[in-house]
């Protein structure tokens, strides 16, 4: 059986990607969970995994230590799961704006800290974040507005797309981010997926550490 290490789901933003990912698959797997409230967590993932972060999925010898390596590998190995859309066109765009998360939205992912417990208005508004906030819902509208007619994600149906984006709904939500239409509707969808709002159980049950 595969096997993910993750830390704590209230907090740790790039475990929810790969565990929806890994969830995605339909596939049987175990669990292992780091928590950030453990004062050698550091150290923890350090041992674990490869590169010393999380998510880390184990499939037999396999070690894949990146939520994106994950989530191509999954794909590869569970290509009915769908993570990547059919479509070329679809999915040139799906992998570029996963990329562009990937790799990006540096003022959004340290200013507002995915923290599914907080509510927090107006923290972290600031000019920067605000202008990720922007090209979020710029993505958003695109992604929907061409690919998005068979369902509510970004693609229509659930993808890596949204396994990506998942985190920042939590973000937008915790930190009353103002958001247009289109933008609160795929946040609705979000947060009614059951993938997700499993996630969303376990997270508030965790100790919240970081209080302020
Ligand atoms: N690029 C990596 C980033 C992973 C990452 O930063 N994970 C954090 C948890 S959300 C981590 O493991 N931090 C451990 C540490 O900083 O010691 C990915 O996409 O998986």
């Amino acid at each position: 059986m595969m096997k993910i290490v993750i830390a704590s789901k209230n907090y740790s933003s790039w475990s929810l990607r790969g565990w929806l990912a890994l969830e995605q698959t339909g596939a049987p797997y175990e669990e292992i969970l780091i928590s950030t409230a453990d004062a050698d967590w550091h150290e923890q993932t350090k041992r674990v995994s490869p590169s010393g972060k999380v998510p880390l999925l184990i499939d037999g010898e396999l070690q894949v230590h990146d939520s994106l390596a994950i989530v191509e590998y999954l794909n590869e190995r569970f290509p009915a799961a769908g993570l990547w859309p059919g479509d070329p066109t679809a999915r040139a765009l799906a992998r570029s704006v996963v990329a562009e998360m990937h790799s990006g939205f540096l003022s959004l992912r340290m200013n507002m800290p995915m923290d599914i417990q907080a509510n927090e208005p107006g923290k972290g508004h600031t000019e920067d974040v605000l202008a990720d906030v922007a090209r979020i819902q710029e993505i958003w509208r695109v992604c929907r507005e061409r690919h998005g007619r068979s369902g509510p994600f970004l693609f229509g149906t659930f993808t890596a797309a949204d396994c990506f984006y998942a985190p920042v709904v939590f973000r937008f939500r915790s930190y009353g981010v103002a958001l247009d239409a289109n933008a609160k509707a795929y946040c609705d969808a979000m947060i009614e997926e059951g993938k997700v709002s499993k996630w969303v159980q376990s997270a508030r049950r965790e100790k919240r550490i970081y209080q302020e």
